[in-house]
This record gives structure tokens, C-alpha cells and sequence, in this order.
């Protein structure tokens, strides 16, 4: 099957390039009837909108995108969809002329395009005064990160330029680079504020990218980037949320991957007098969380990506005194990957040496001994009293590297409250353009807690794009007046949604928070409680034959979750005596990352450590699931308050290259994402509408003479072209302000 469908979609490309003496079989193939598909005629090839294809269906989406890409011709859509494939190489589709010929253009008058959805957002923001987003899904180095960066340079191009900010908010009307001498602190450039907003991308990146074996610039969280609008439709500001940051990878990652570009970046860019104040080498070599790594990415020079850094730090408004903040952090990450163990006689953890801790406690401006104490020998409480806990190495180990993780996750969360502190000048009532720039979902052999995380928020998406584009739909229909049967497309994703999310009857997240609160839970506790709750109440769960783990049913399939680590995940519990030490260092940036492990008291205090259920119980601490879930239905408030357009981005191979177009590749994301879907039930509605007075401008010619000179309202109109031209009833309807097509009518 899979190589007939092959077939099938197989296009002129291919079809040409075979010698055919050799491979006879490829043409003379008997094939199913039932199995093959109707093609569309030549004068349909490259359509830009597949809902236009008089036969919509798999094989010829795919031909027709396939069309498509071979001509550089790498955005379509697809009814609702814009689709966009990556191109691997740089095509001339983006500069300023292009974003000038896109401005206050319709949708129909041009090329597909991701500037052409941009302008629409804009444009509609202004019309209808109503909010706007701009959802990016798709898989790992599809194309999200590249399109995203591409929407806020065309906001910028045409609604930036009057606002400069910064010399205390006062105007400045110049666009260009500044130099402003102030006279009590260090000299700095500080940019436009458009300028500002397209320079955190690189600083984002620097900080949450990293290669991965998909992508070499892969965004390791997900983001939404709200781009705020004066009332003159003048940008005005832009906030940016992360969710989803993959913190493991600041202290593990395989051979064939990296850590986070900043690692990199610094150790190879740092002039020597940063690195005598970070204690640091210049060698990946001499650091346990990077030497394991691959050390350098094709075509990046590290370096040089360190010096456009900091430029990009100084136009937001970022001074080199404070930028050396974050990469202290940076070095106390891998000081603390240093720190060697070994053991007593009785198992338990010793430091082999000093020097590494050391230096981390000398940049944490705290004391080493009560360091060294609380990381080999913390405190518990036993019934009333508090006894001091022996630790083997391994223990040890864990809790370094939770430290170091926590670290790096909070000062992330840090530098982006400082990048929206510059950025976020308006107030919550301004409007907005929100883009959406976050991973599709994800289908591994050996699915973890991450997968559920990202594929419970695309499922979110998914049921919002269902909701949006079926509901509003037939909700048109039933408003316009159209006879139109109420179709249910079965595609309620809510039943998944409420195993996951749901407390009463408790769903995955809520139990695995009980466990994390119960004395003596593990891993196989959890499972089991969850089997139980959940075993013959849904269809949508199963329990797997062989390992442990449960198996949901998403929109993109049957994924099955191994369930062995999720109690740390979820809490990934932090040695609380040595993060307590931290949060009371006179060094307020360091401190500040960890204000809620701070005492009021300070350390000396008599203050007793908390346990870790009573935090959770007073809400000071908050596990993964929990913070996840808040985040998502507060993203899901924003978009539900917006008008949103969506954008589904395609893997071409998977080998990184220009001009190769996987078949099978591209149809399974076509079907994870909803664009096939979409397209069956474009196929049973009408997906081409057009106003009354368009569609008497563009059709009136073939009615000339039926259509009376004079007044005539645009229904009567239009009744009277549609029968002129005798079309097939079935094929049309029309309604109370619109005349609606059947796919590939018009
Ligand atoms: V991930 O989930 O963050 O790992 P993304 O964001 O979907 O992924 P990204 O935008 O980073 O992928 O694209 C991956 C690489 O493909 C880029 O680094 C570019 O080298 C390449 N790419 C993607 N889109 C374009 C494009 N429109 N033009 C040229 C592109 N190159
Ligand atoms: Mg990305």
C-alpha cells in the first residue's frame, strides 16, 4: 500500500527522471480501484489554494504541493490553512519590495504567503478592532521559528517607525542605531523599539536554542509573542511568553546534539578579562555538561554569534554589567558539573576535590563549607526533630544537577521578565497581534511526560482549530440562511482533553500531583492508581500490553506513554538548604532567582526547612503539571478573545536538504496537523464565499444583458448571473450577504 500510494502521488519530477526500460514495474502496475485516487486536469497544477482542486483529495494535495515546492513556491493554502514547507535554502521571497506589494492586498490578488496572512492580521486588528493570532505549529525544524521571525519583521516594516524609545520614553523620529551618552552610567546603544523587538529573537535564541538531531537551531520552548498596537495602528510594544522550556538539556545531551548555543558561545567568544571573573576556561573540554556534546554546528561560527549577542543585548537596553549577571549563571552551570564525588566507607558522598565548588560558591557569594554541608548532608524532618541525611554519590549527583537545571530555567524566566520589562509598554487593554510559536505533535518510539505536555497543548490548539473552523462554519451557514444539515465530524477532542487535565473524576495531571505529595509514592505507584481510575472508562485509554505506561488516543494518533521518571519530572525536587543558601546571597541577582525559597529571616535563622508536601500544600511551590496547565488555559482566554489564522508548518525530508520531497513524510504531518481534515470537510461545505457586490463586480459580464441598468439589490443579482450561467444547483447557495461555492466551483 505504502508503495502504490507512492505511486499515486508520484510527480512529473519523478516521473521523467526514471529510466523506464529499468523500471518497467513503476507505469505497469495493477493496482485496486478502490485504492486509487480521481486526478485533477493539468490546468490545475499548482493551485495556490488546495480548496480550489476540483478533486480534493490525499494524493492530489500532495501532487499539488509537491508542484508547488519544486517551484519555489513554498507557502499554499488550504482553506483556512496556510500551509508552508521549508525551503532549506535562502529564496528571495522576503525582502522589502515583497513586503510592500503584500501591504493592504487581498488574500485572492496574491501569491500565498506568510507576509499575506501578516497584513490580514493587521489589517482585520484595525477594521474589526478586534484581537488577532497567528498559530505556528508543526514539527521539529519545520519551518515555526523561521515564519514567526518573518510576521513580526513585516509588522515592524509597516507599522513601525514613529516610536523610539528609551531617553526616558522621550521621541525620537530617527530609525536608526543611536548612541546615547548618558551621563552617569556606562555608554550603550539602545534601538528603535522595533528594532528592540526583532533583537530578542537572537537573544532568545542564544539562551533557548540548541542543535538537535532534527534542527540545527532547534527552540527548546515554546512562545508566544504578543506585538501591541497604539490606537494610530502604530506598534506599540510586544510581551513574550515561554512555555515549555526543556531544561534537561542544560545538564545532559547525547553526542550527536548540543547544549544551549550560549554554552558555546561564551567558552569560545569571551574576551579574557570575562572570562578571569567567571573563573572560566576557554576549553569545552574542561566542562562535564558540554564535552560530551558535539561542540560546533555546521556553518555557525560561536564567536562571532557571541559578539552579534551582546550587540543585540546592548539595543535592547541590556548593559554589559548586567549581561555579565547572566553569564555568571552560565558559569556556575558548569562549575557545578564539575564538582567531583566519592565515596566513604559507608557509601556515602564526599567531595574529591574542592576546586570546582569553590568557584561556584565564590560567584553564588556564599560560603563554601555551608555549601558543601547542605549538598553532601542535608537536613530532614524525622516525626518532630530534624536529623541531617547521609547522601551516596548518585543522590548527590541528582541534586547537583536539579540545582544547575533550576538555575539556568530561572534565569531564562529572568531574562525574558527583563526583555518584556523593555518591550512592554502598553497597557493590558491595547490590541494585539498574538503569534503562536510552538512544537506539533510529538509521536516518539518512547514517549515521556514532555510528549503529554506538548501533545495535551496541541491537542488544545487542535480542538480550538476545530471549534473555530467547523462551529463558526456551519455556524455561518445556519446565520447566512443556508440549507445546510448539521454535520458532527466526530472531532470533539474533548474527551482526551478531560483524562488529562480534569480533577473530578481525576484525570493523568491531578493524580500524578497526588503522588507527588504521598509518602513512599513512586513511579509504579502512580501508574497503577491511574490504571485504576481510568482502565474501561474511556475509549480514548488503554493499558499496554508489555511496559508500564498507559496508551491515549490523541487527535494524531495512538501514543503510548512509558511513565518510569514522572515523579521527579513533574516536582524535580530541589535540595532546599542549599537553594535557601542561594536565595539569601548578598548577590541580589542571584538571590532574586530563587525569591521563593527566600527566609524572611535569613539564614541564620531558626527558621525550620519546610517539607516538601507543605509546600505544595501552601502554594509555595507549584509542580510542572500544575504550572502547565495554568499557562494553557490562560493562552487559551488569549486566543478564545482573538481572531486567529493558522499556519501549519511542513518538514520536507529529513535530512536537511533543499529540494527533496518525501511523500510519505509530508502526508503524515498533512494528517497529525488537520489539513486533510480540513479538507473533507471543505469538501462537504462550501468553502468559497464571496460578498454580493464582489461577486456582481467580477461575474456581472456573463449576465450583461439579463441584468437590468438601474438599481438591483445584490441577491437578485446574483440569482440572476448563477442562472444565466446555469450552474448545477448543488454546487452553490446563496445566502443573506454572500454567494457560497463548493470546492473548486469558482
Ligand atoms: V523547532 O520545533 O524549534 O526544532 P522550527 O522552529 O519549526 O523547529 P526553524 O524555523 O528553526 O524550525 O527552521 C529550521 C531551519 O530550516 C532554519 O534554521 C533554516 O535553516 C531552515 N528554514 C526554515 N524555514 C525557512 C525559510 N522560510 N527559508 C529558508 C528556512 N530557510
Ligand atoms: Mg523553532
Amino acid at each position: 500500500m505504502e508503495n502504490e500510494q507512492e505511486n499515486i502521488i508520484m510527480s512529473t519530477e519523478d516521473f521523467t527522471s526514471k529510466n523506464w526500460n529499468d523500471k518497467k514495474w513503476l507505469w505497469e502496475r495493477i493496482v485496486n480501484i478502490n485504492e486509487t485516487e480521481k486526478m485533477n486536469p493539468p490546468k490545475f497544477d499548482r493551485v495556490p489554494d488546495m480548496a480550489d482542486l476540483s478533486n480534493l483529495n490525499e494524493p492530489s494535495v500532495i501532487h499539488n504541493l509537491k508542484l508547488r515546492y519544486y517551484s519555489n513556491m513554498i507557502y499554499s493554502y488550504s482553506g483556512l490553512f496556510l500551509v508552508s514547507i521549508n525551503p532549506y535554502r535562502n529564496l528571495p521571497i522576503y525582502n522589502d519590495e515583497i513586503i510592500k506589494s503584500y501591504k493592504n492586498m487581498k488574500r485572492a490578488d496574491m501569491p500565498p504567503h506568510i507576509y499575506a496572512i501578516s497584513d490580514l492580521a493587521y489589517r482585520n486588528l484595525l477594521q474589526n478592532k478586534e484581537n488577532q493570532s497567528i498559530l505556528i505549529t508543526g514539527e521539529s525544524g519545520a519551518g515555526k521559528t523561521e515564519n514567526t521571525k518573518k510576521v513580526i519583521q513585516y509588522l515592524a516594516e509597516i507599522a513601525g517607525g514613529k516610536i523610539v524609545v528609551n531617553e526616558n520614553t522621550k521621541e525620537i523620529s530617527s530609525k536608526k542605531l543611536r548612541r546615547l551618552s548618558n551621563a552617569t552610567k556606562t555608554k550603550q546603544f539602545i534601538g528603535t523599539l522595533e528594532e528592540q523587538i526583532i533583537q530578542a529573537n537572537p537573544i532568545l535564541e542564544a539562551f533557548g536554542n540548541a542543535q538537535t538531531v532534527k534542527n540545527n537551531n532547534s527552540s527548546r520552548f515554546g512562545k508566544f509573542i504578543r506585538i501591541e498596537f497604539l490606537p494610530s495602528g502604530y506598534i506599540g510594544g510586544a510581551k513574550i511568553e515561554k512555555y515549555l522550556f526543556e531544561k534537561s538539556r542544560v545538564t545532559y545531551q547525547t553526542d550527536k546534539e548540543r547544549n544551549y548555543h550560549i554554552f558555546y558561545q561564551l567558552l569560545k567568544g569571551a574576551s579574557q578579562e570575562i572570562r578571569d571573573v567567571l573563573l572560566l576556561s576557554n576549553s569545552l573540554d574542561d566542562y562535564e555538561y558540554v564535552k560530551h556534546s558535539k561542540k560546533s554546528i555546521e556553518g555557525v561560527d560561536d564567536a562571532e554569534e557571541f559578539e552579534l549577542l551582546k550587540e543585540s543585548m546592548l539595543i535592547m537596553g541590556i548593559n554589559e554589567e548586567q549581561q555579565l549577571n547572566f553569564y555568571k549563571i552560565i558559569a556556575v552551570v558548569l562549575h557545578l558539573g564539575n564538582i567531583k564525588l566519592t565515596s566513604d566507607r559507608n557509601d556515602q558522598a564526599l567531595l574529591a576535590d574542592t576546586v570546582a565548588i569553590e568557584k561556584v560558591c565564590h560567584l553564588l557569594e556564599i560560603s563554601v563549607d555551608d555549601f558543601t554541608r547542605g549538598l553532601l548532608k542535608p537536613k530532614i524532618k524525622a516525626g518532630r526533630d530534624w536529623v541531617t541525611q547521609s547522601k551516596d554519590v548518585s543522590q548527590v549527583q541528582y541534586s547537583i544537577g536539579a540545582f544547575a537545571r533550576a538555575m539556568y530555567d530561572r534565569m531564562f524566566k529572568y531574562l525574558i521578565t527583563c526583555i518584556n520589562k523593555i518591550l512592554d509598554k502598553s497597557n493590558m487593554n491595547s490590541a494585539f497581534i498574538g503569534v503562536l510559536d510552538i512544537a506539533g505533535f510529538e509521536i516518539f518510539e518512547k514517549n515521556s511526560f514532555e510528549q503529554l505536555c506538548i501533545n495535551y497543548t496541541n491537542e488544545k490548539l487542535q480542538q480550538f482549530f476545530n471549534h473555530h473552523m467547523f462551529i463558526m462554519e456551519q455556524e455561518e451557514y445556519l446565520r447566512e440562511g443556508i440549507e445546510w444539515k448539521f454535520i458532527d465530524f466526530g472531532l470533539d477532542l474533548q474527551p482526551t482533553i478531560d483524562i488529562i487535565e480534569k480533577t473530578s473524576p481525576i484525570g493523568i495531571f491531578s493524580c500524578l500531583d497526588e503522588e507527588c505529595v504521598m509518602p513512599k509514592a513512586t513511579d509504579v505507584t502512580f501508574i497503577n492508581k491511574l490504571n485504576s481510575l481510568w482502565k474501561g472508562k474511556s475509549d480514548k485509554y488503554e493499558i499496554p500490553r508489555f511496559n508500564n505506561g498507559f496508551i491515549l488516543n490523541h487527535y494524531a494518533g495512538k501514543v503510548e506513554y512509558d511513565t518510569s521518571g514522572w515523579l521527579d519530572k513533574n516536582k524535580d525536587p530541589l535540595n532546599e538548604e542549599i537553594t535557601r543558601m542561594v536565595a539569601n546571597s548578598p548577590n541580589t541577582f542571584v538571590a532574586n532567582l530563587f525569591p521563593d525559597y527566600a527566609d524572611s529571616n535569613g539564614p541564620s535563622s531558626n527558621n525550620e526547612p519546610q517539607k516538601f508536601s507543605s509546600r505544595i500544600k501552601k502554594g509555595l511551590f507549584r509542580t510542572f503539571a500544575q504550572i502547565h496547565k495554568d499557562q494553557l488555559i490562560d493562552l487559551m482566554d488569549k486566543l478564545n478573545s482573538t481572531e486567529p489564522h493558522f499556519v501549519r508548518c511542513i518538514l520536507p525530508n529529513t535530512e536537511k536538504k533543499p529540494l527533496k520531497f518525501n511523500n510519505l513524510l509530508v502526508l503524515n504531518q498533512l494528517k497529525c496537523n488537520g489539513v486533510l481534515e480540513g479538507i473533507r470537510i471543505c469538501r462537504a461545505g462550501f468553502p468559497n464565499k464571496i460578498t454580493f457586490s464582489d461577486f456582481r463586480a467580477r461575474y456581472e459580464i456573463l449576465a450583461s444583458k439579463e441584468i437590468p441598468k438601474g438599481f438591483m439589490d445584490g441577491k437578485k443579482a446574483a440569482q440572476i448571473i448563477l442562472e444565466t450561467i446555469n450552474l448545477d444547483q448543488s454546487r452553490y447557495r446563496i445566502g443573506n450577504s454572500k454567494v457560497y461555492f463548493r470546492a473548486g466551483v469558482v
